[in-house]
Parts: C-alpha cells; structure tokens; sequence
C-alpha cells in the first residue's frame, strides 16, 4: 500500500485527557490550521480554542464527522473520542454505541474519502483474567470482562479488517492506564493514578478506590503523544501489526505510587478503599510485554516512575499556586 502524505487532521475527543493534549502536540507538528479538535458537548479549554478551529460532533452520528471532514477537507483521522472502562460499566450500551458505532463511523467516512490514515486508541483492556498477567505478550487470550474491553477487541478486529479489506492504513496502540497533569480524567480504572496527585497537592491525603497492592501498566503524557506520533507517522513497510501494539513505560503498585509522592509530600497520607473499580483492576496485566512496538517502529519510552512523580507534582504545585487546581 502506497503511503499518502498526513494533511489536514480530524481529532475526535479533543476535550478528553489523552486527546486535550495530543491536539496540541499535532498542532505544533503539522500546524494549528492542519488540526481540527472536536468534542461532544464538554466545553473545550481556552488553550485548545486559541490554537486553532474546534467543531462540535458526535462520533455515535455519522453524519457530524462527514460535515466537518467535507468543511475542513481532512485527510486523516485521530480518532481518541471513547467511553472508558468504569463508566462503560455503568452504562455498557452507552460504551457500545460510542466505542463501536463510533469507530465504524470513522471508518466508512475515511474509507469512502479514500484518507492518508486512521488512528486509533486501544487499550490494555483487551486482555481478561485468562491472560498470563506478566509481561502480557502481543499475541494471546483476548477474553476481556468490560464491555470497554470488549469494544477494544472489536475495535482492533474491525481496524484490521478495514486494512486489508479496504487497504485503509488504520494503526493503534493499546495504552496502558495514562498520567497527566492538564486534563482531569474522565471515568477509567486507572484515574486513581491520576486523582492521587491532585489530592497530595490539594490535601495532603487521599482515599484510593483499588488496593495497596494493585499494580497496572502505566506511562506518562510525554511517552502517550511521542508514542501516538511515532507509530502515526511510521514507515507502513516496517509494520506487520496495525491497530493492535501493546506499547507500556512502566508497571507499578498504588501502594509504590503513594510512598514515591511521599518522598516530595512527607506528610501525605492514603487509605485503600476499593470499589467496583478493584475487579476490572485484577482482570488486567500487572505488566505488559512491548517488544513488538520496539522492534517495528523504534518504541523507546522515557519517564520512569521517579521523573513522572517529580514532574507532575511541579506541574501541579504551580497550577495550585494560581488556583486552577
Ligand atoms: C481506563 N484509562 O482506565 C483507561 C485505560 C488501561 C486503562 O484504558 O479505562
């Protein structure tokens, strides 16, 4: 398949926590008038309206990505718009209709306008409780116990079906639980990751939903977008996976996560109150096996848990200072 050259460029999610910031890193990369942001109904950021053209769609109706792809003349979409895992539980046909519909959605628009590409946010969520735990391989069980889990599969299955069905270069990336300090998360498993920070900063303590000992596949937003990046703009000829590379920086405990906080926040304290949230924790890899990503296109992550600790309570002490926490 020939490479077509990346022009103008579709965010869908542009409002959620991996898409607020990968909007702006796509911006700087090719261009503030080369990327459109999008989101459903959520008010967008200052930063995010200032940097370039936003619309307002619905990735469950397809009809509202045909008409800002037709405004814009997009020729490459970077689809992040998605129900996460815990409040796909408490809704599992909210989470199909946008995950799956959505994605088909997505899809048929880039096909039938014959795109560059198509880029797609999968998850460790694929695998379930019968998948080997350490070091989970590309290639094994994919028997997920959330209906999120299970638009991930699907979602994978239906992007490599429209690769060689259809010869759409359609390529993902299963992120592992996301940190970030610019965007709150919205509604997955690993928030408490995340929350965590905030709280130590606000309060100086915080009651995490999963146990001491809960340890997930993690990376930090500066490895998510050089991540994103690098496999969007890969030579197709090196990549014999597409919509599926299990990609990871780091495994760690909440219980490690908390006593590393502690190190800048001596006084900082955390009770372990597990919710519903414990359960899809357990069904997923304590550590994921990445060799693939490596090998295929040069995948080298940077922060480990230390540096990521370091910067994200910089980040977020100066946001407390001026009171935008
Ligand atoms: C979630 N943050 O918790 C997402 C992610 C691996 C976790 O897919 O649902």
């Amino acid at each position: 398949m020939a490479e077509k050259k990346i022009g103008n460029i579709l965010v869908t999610g542009s409002v959620g926590q991996i898409g607020s910031e990968l909007t702006l890193a796509l911006r700087e990369r090719y261009g503030n008038d080369h990327v459109l942001a999008t989101g459903r109904k959520t008010k967008p950021s200052e930063k995010l309206l200032e940097s370039g053209p936003f619309e307002f769609i619905d990735v469950s109706r397809k009809h509202t990505i045909e008409e800002v792809v037709d405004k814009y003349n997009i020729n490459y979409i970077v689809h992040m718009a998605a129900i996460l895992s815990a409040v796909g539980e408490k809704n599992p046909l909210l989470a199909w209709d946008v995950n799956m519909n959505g994605l088909h959605n997505v899809l048929e628009v880039a096909r039938k306008r014959e795109m560059a590409g198509v880029l797609i946010p999968s998850s460790i969520a694929v695998f379930g409780p019968e998948t080997p735990r350490d070091d989970t391989p590309q290639e094994t069980v994919l028997k997920p116990r959330t209906m999120y889990g299970v638009t991930k599969v699907a979602g994978e299955l239906l992007s490599d079906y429209y690769f060689h069905r259809f010869g759409l270069d359609v390529r993902g990336l299963r992120y592992p639980g996301i940190i970030s300090s610019e965007t709150p998360p919205g509604g997955g498993t690993t928030d408490y990751a995340v929350e965590i920070f905030y709280e130590a900063i606000k309060n100086k303590k915080y009651t995490c939903f999963v146990g001491e000992d809960t340890r997930l596949p993690m990376m930090y937003m500066p490895d998510c977008l050089d991540a994103t990046l690098q496999l969007m703009e890969a030579d197709i000829s090196k990549l014999k996976h597409h919509s599926d590379f299990n990609v990871t920086a780091m495994s760690f405990s909440a219980g490690e996560l908390a006593a590393e906080i502690k190190k800048h926040i001596p006084e900082f304290a955390v009770a372990y109150e597990p919710d519903f949230r414990q359960a899809i924790a357990d069904s997923w890899p304590m550590s994921v096996d990445d060799t693939v990503a490596r090998k295929e296109w040069g995948w080298k992550p940077k922060f480990e848990l230390a540096e990521m600790t370091k910067d994200m309570l910089e980040k977020l002490g100066q946001k407390h200072k001026a009171g935008q926490l």
